[in-house]
């Protein structure tokens, strides 16, 4: 069964914008309503709920940011009571506290339809065996997914992450014809691959979506390549649904949005004026049909483009561009997101540590790692070969506890990580492609 719901995916414009103004009104409405932290907002800045008579009036309402969730943490932002939410997720990549978003039975079936289409659009039917590279948990890639094939009818193996041996023995073995993770996995395995002596040909794979971190066409065509497969990408973040705000077609000229759910700005990051369109500037969502965690024009950070022209696969609703960077310093290594102002809280309550320090992200094979390098005091230099180990050891933990990611620790000597007038440069991004 395939999901494509030709209704809303391919209706006229002047119909979608239609749409939009409805469902926008009934979630302002909704919002005032049931949760403080618009009431507030709305109230101080003079905004009557039941006055926005256009699409580009939205331009007048407050954004909403990280920094909103978190001082909201766990449950402010919810417009619905507990006992209606039947699943939590949260994100990774916040100070301190993590974002936690919730869904009721609605959400999660409107949902795991959003997913269901960008999986037809890139070709998955039910008659493919789906395996789902994402860690299953607060993560929203792996239930997002799991549910969106299962209404497809597809076959869903639910492998979680890492492992990468077993999963090939099972993609061999349960003949997997889609494959589902993060850009950068899918190399992963077609490295294990080549070291266990395995052509990538003679297993079943045809579909790959790939979706969660950002990749370019170059690393595209070498997933391609190696795994012989046709890689889409999707995109999509906890605060607004998970995966599903966005997915290529079969045509892989950038990601419709599926435009009867959320509804796309592009602003000036700094400024937060709203851009002409065809201006590349950072994404700003609001969900226009969720019931327990509405979002009104949230900041994704992310810097894209729209292109409202027509597609050749028939669907009317935009694409956007693969993202060019984020407007803030959020870094996702191996899909998951860090801020280096995480590790930055964790370095300087640690004694010892200087606060100088500087992050250096590679990819090796594969794989992306980060390196810790930081300045300590002349005495654990100095120190002897086993507690400087130990206090090596001790910061290493405390970093990954935090972000969730593994991370080497080089120490330095005090005075050589470069000093800069200005903002400094903490992060050294050695990642291409
Ligand atoms: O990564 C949701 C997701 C899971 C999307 C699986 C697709 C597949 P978060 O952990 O909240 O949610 O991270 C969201 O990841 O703001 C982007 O910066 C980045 N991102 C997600 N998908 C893409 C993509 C999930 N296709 C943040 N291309 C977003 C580039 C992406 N960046």
């Amino acid at each position: 069964m395939e999901i494509w719901d030709r209704t809303h995916e391919c209706m006229p414009r002047p119909e979608i914008e239609q749409l939009q103004l409805e469902r926008l009104q009934a979630t302002v409405n909704r919002v005032y309503k049931n949760v403080t932290c618009y009431r507030n907002k709305f109230n101080a800045l003079g905004i009557d709920p039941e006055a926005l008579g256009s699409l580009a009036a939205l331009q007048h309402l407050p954004f909403t940011t990280k920094e909103d969730l978190r001082l909201n943490y766990p449950y402010g932002m919810f417009a619905v009571p507990l006992r209606e939410v039947v699943r939590i997720h949260s994100s990774s990549g916040t100070t301190g506290k993590p974002t936690v978003v919730g869904y009721t039975k609605n959400d999660i079936k409107m949902w795991s339809n959003l997913v269901a289409r960008f999986l037809t659009a890139a070709g998955v039917t039910h008659d493919d065996v789906v395996q789902i590279t994402f860690g299953y948990g607060l993560f929203t890639g792996a239930f997002g997914l799991h549910y969106g094939a299962e209404t497809i009818g597809a076959s869903v193996i639910p492998m979680g992450g890492g492992n990468s041996e077993k999963q090939i023995m099972i993609m061999q073995d349960y003949k997997t014809t889609a494959l589902v993770g993060t850009p950068s996995y899918a190399i992963t395995l077609a490295d294990r691959m080549e070291k266990m002596g395995i052509d990538p040909k003679s297993l079943s794979l045809k579909v790959g979506l790939f979706g969660g971190e950002p990749w370019s066409e170059a690393m595209r065509r070498e997933i391609e390549q190696r795994l012989g497969l046709s890689a889409t990408d999707n995109y999509g973040l906890s605060e607004i649904i998970g995966p599903g705000v966005a997915g290529e077609c079969q045509f892989k000229c950038g990601m419709h949005i599926f435009e009867d759910a959320f509804y796309p700005e592009i602003i000036d990051p700094d400024s937060g004026a709203v851009l002409p369109p065809g201006s590349t500037g950072e994404l700003v969502l609001t969900t226009l049909n969720k019931e327990a965690f509405p979002m009104l024009r949230y900041r994704t950070r992310d810097i894209t483009r729209l292109d409202y022209s027509p597609c050749a696969c028939g669907r009317t609703h935009v694409r956007m561009q693969k993202t060019r960077g984020r407007s803030d310093d959020m870094l996702i290594i191996r899909g998951v997101n860090v801020f280096p102002s995480q590790i930055e809280e964790v370095l300087v309550a640690i004694e010892g540590c200087q606060p100088h320090y500087q992050l250096v992200i590679d990819r090796h094979g594969s794989l992306d790692t980060l390196e810790v390098q930081i300045e300590v005091t002349e005495s654990i230099f100095f120190d002897e070969m086993k507690r400087q180990r130990a206090f090596l050891e001790q910061v290493q933990k405390k970093v990954e506890s935090v972000i969730g990611v593994g991370i080497s620790v080089k120490l330095v000597e005090p005075g050589t990580i470069p000093r800069h007038e200005g903002k400094a440069q903490r992060v050294i991004d050695r990642r291409q492609g």
